[in-house]
C-alpha cells in the first residue's frame, strides 16, 4: 500500500534529532477498527506470550501480547498491507525493513500501572543503528491516559541500558547499567510528549529513553498496537535473559535478521 503522503525532510530531521516523530492520519478507519476489533478478542482470548503487567491492580488492567501477526492473518494482513513498513522504512531512510515483533500494550481505565524508564533495544536479541517502534493509537490518547514521555535526543547518549522487565523488574539479568534517575533529575532534560486519535502514531528509535504514567481516566480506555521494526545494518545479537522472541530464528549472530520469525516486509517483493 502507498502512502497518503511522503514522510517529510522536516519530519526525518525530528527523528534523527529528537529520536521520535509524530505521524497523524496515516492509518485509516478501516485498520483501526480491525485492531480494535481485535484487541477485545486478544483481551478475552490471550496468546502465548501474553503478559497481565499490573497483576496487584484492584480496578484497571495493564495487558501485553506479542507476536501476535505470526499466530492470526489478521494482524499478517497489518504488517505485510498496512502502510506501518514504508513509514518506518522512509522515516529511517533504509533500503529494506523487517518486523521484528508486534504487541498490544493495553492499559484499561482507572490502572495505576506506570509504564517504567526504558529504552527498547537492549530488551531484544538484535542490534544496529536502525530500529524502531511505531505505537499506533486504537484510542484518544493523553497525558492522563497513558500517553509516552520521551526524553528528547537521549537515544544519541550512546549508552544502553539494562532492560527492566515490567511485570518482575529482577527477570532479566544482563550486564548493562540502570537508565537514569529521570524522574529525580528531571530539570537536567528536555522531554516530548504527543496525544494522539485513533489512527495517529508516533515512530520512536530503539535507544530513545522513555516511559508513560498510568491510565488515570475512569472511562477512555487506552488500547495501543505497537510494531517493532528494523531497517538496514541491524543484526541478530541473541544474549542470554533477555525478552523470550516466539522461537529462535535460523540465523547466525551476526547476520541480517531475514528468516521466518523476522521477514523481510518492505520493499513488498
Ligand atoms: O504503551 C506503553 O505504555 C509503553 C510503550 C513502550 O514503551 C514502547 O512501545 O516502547
Amino acid at each position: 500500500m502507498s502512502l497518503i503522503r511522503n514522510i517529510t525532510n522536516a519530519e526525518i530531521a525530528a527523528f534523527k534529532t529528537d529520536g521520535v516523530v509524530h505521524l497523524k492520519g496515516f492509518f485509516d478507519p478501516e485498520w483501526v477498527t480491525m485492531l480494535q476489533e481485535r484487541a477485545d478478542f486478544v483481551l478475552r482470548n490471550p496468546g502465548k506470550l501474553a503478559n497481565e503487567l499490573a497483576q496487584d491492580a484492584p480496578d484497571g488492567r495493564f495487558f501485553s501480547d506479542t507476536f501476535l501477526w505470526h499466530q492470526n492473518d489478521g494482524f499478517k494482513e497489518f504488517i505485510y498491507r498496512s502502510p506501518a513498513a514504508e513509514i518506518v522504512g522512509q522515516v529511517m531512510e533504509s533500503t529494506k525493513i523487517n518486523i521484528v515483533f508486534d504487541q498490544f500494550l493495553i492499559k484499561e481505565p482507572s490502572t495505576d500501572e506506570p509504564t517504567v524508564w526504558h529504552h527498547d533495544l537492549t530488551y531484544w536479541p538484535i542490534k544496529g543503528p536502525n530500529v524502531v517502534t511505531l505505537w499506533l493509537a486504537l484510542d484518544d490518547v493523553t497525558e492522563e491516559t497513558g500517553s509516552m514521555e520521551f526524553v528528547k535526543g537521549s537515544h544519541l547518549w550512546g549508552e544502553r541500558y539494562h532492560p527492566v522487565a515490567f511485570v518482575d523488574p529482577t527477570k532479566y539479568d544482563t550486564p548493562e547499567p540502570p537508565v537514569p534517575d529521570i524522574d529525580n533529575r528531571r530539570d537536567e532534560f528536555e522531554f516530548i510528549r504527543f496525544d494522539y486519535e485513533p489512527g495517529d502514531c508516533t515512530v520512536h528509535h530503539g535507544m530513545l529513553v522513555h516511559a508513560a504514567g498510568g491510565n488515570r481516566s475512569a472511562t477512555q480506555r487506552r488500547r495501543a498496537y505497537v510494531t517493532r521494526w528494523a531497517g538496514d545494518e541491524v543484526v541478530y545479537d541473541p544474549r542470554p535473559n533477555i525478552q523470550t522472541m516466539l522461537w529462535e530464528p535460523a540465523i547466525d549472530a551476526g547476520a541480517p535478521l531475514d528468516s521466518d520469525l523476522w521477514p523481510v516486509v518492505w520493499p513488498a517483493n
